[in-house]
């Protein structure tokens, strides 16, 4: 199947943190990275009272369950040091990898919603993500058409 994942950062050093976790998904057996946008500098969203985040979105094609998928990106979330505030559901965090779609499925477990139930709301989901698909669909519409409903200003693509 094909997946996209958002993958923020905005506690330590954001940049080395994204590389290193999009590395650490390349060596999972049984997925293959085949597309990585361009890192974003993006205002946090939510809870507004945090440092700027880091952003990026990653397709992969891989033969692993949607429960596997989200165990192993758990895992690359807690190697770096992912500590939940859980008062501040939306707070500050060194790592975080959120599964966006897998295919067109759609699931409602309470584990794991597909698609992301946010996704479509969130330029620094949908920004990164049309860069590496420009033609992806949400079931809200095609993504480019849903940035263009949003207020994408504190969105910066960083050069590579
Ligand atoms: N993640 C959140 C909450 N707010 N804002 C930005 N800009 N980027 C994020 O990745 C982000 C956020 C919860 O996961
Ligand atoms: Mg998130
Ligand atoms: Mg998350």
């Amino acid at each position: 199947q094909k997946c996209i994942f958002s993958i923020g950062s905005n506690q330590g050093d954001s940049l080395a943190t994204i590389t290193a976790a999009i590395k650490e998904l390349e060596q999972t057996p049984g997925l293959d990275v085949d597309a990585v946008s361009s890192f974003y500098r993006t205002k946090p969203v939510g809870d507004e009272n945090q440092p700027d985040f880091l952003n990026a979105a990653v397709r992969v094609q891989s033969t692993l369950t949607p429960l596997t998928l989200l165990r192993r990106t758990q895992a690359i979330e807690k190697k770096h040091g992912r500590l939940r505030d859980p008062s501040r559901p939306k707070g500050p965090r060194t790592l975080d990898i959120d599964l966006i779609v897998i295919d067109d499925l759609e699931s409602y477990s309470a584990e794991l919603t597909l698609p992301h139930p946010a996704a479509h709301l969130r330029g620094f989901v949908l920004v990164p993500w049309a860069e590496i698909e420009p033609e992806a669909l949400l079931p809200q519409g095609r993504i480019i058409d849903l940035i263009n409903q949003l207020d994408v200003s504190g969105i910066e693509k960083i050069p590579r």
